[in-house]
């Protein structure tokens, strides 16, 4: 007889995923992208961050005339390869309305593979880890919330990144601050 398989026993590898919008109802979309990221067969969806409110970093610099993001990261355990994890999210992002223009230009969901299985990789198909991942508090804090020992292959410990990088990221509370 084949015994039940515990509920400790884990399968797939560890990965982490960083969610953003600044276009449309920003927290509703997360959720709805968390959701899809729950629904699929391939993922596990693990611990989930709160959002952060962070203003739209652009290729020059930081934007205070772009509308401002939610930032979030989510902990997942998965049986796909990065390119096929990669697909994955990329579809969450179409069916959520994401219109792939500018570089860095606003969006209604971009989700972003920031860590796979410490795995280092220069595949331009799937960098990894994220290669402005190190740079970014608004990555780092919210990891950092889901996984104080969590680590960036290649770069340490993501709690001392998160102290050094200086993009400014504010809890949001939603929108009428409750
Ligand atoms: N994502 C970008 C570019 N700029 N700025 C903020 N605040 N948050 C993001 O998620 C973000 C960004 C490219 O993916
Ligand atoms: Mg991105
Ligand atoms: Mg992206």
């Amino acid at each position: 007889m084949i015994a039940a398989r515990p509920e400790r026993m884990r399968v797939g590898v560890p990965a982490v995923l960083a969610l953003g919008s600044n276009l449309g109802d920003r927290a509703a979309i997360i959720r709805a992208a968390l959701d899809a990221i729950a629904g699929d067969a391939g993922i596990e969806l693990g611990r989930v961050s709160p959002l952060y409110e962070t203003p739209a970093l652009k290729p020059d610099g930081i934007s205070e005339e772009a509308p401002a993001y939610l930032n979030a990261v989510a902990l997942v355990r998965t049986v796909l390869d990065p390119l096929a994890l990669l697909a994955a999210v990329n579809r969450v992002e179409d069916d959520l309305g994401r219109v792939r223009e500018e570089r860095w230009g606003d969006r209604t969901i971009d989700i972003d593979i920031v860590d796979y299985d410490g795995m280092v990789s220069d595949d331009p198909r799937v960098t990894l880890p994220h290669p402005r991942a190190h740079e970014r508090a608004f990555v780092l804090v919210p990891w950092l919330d889901v996984d104080p020992d969590a680590v960036l292959p290649g770069h340490g410990p993501v709690a001392g990144l998160a102290a050094r990088a200086g993009d400014p990221v504010t809890p949001y509370a939603g929108e009428d601050g409750a």
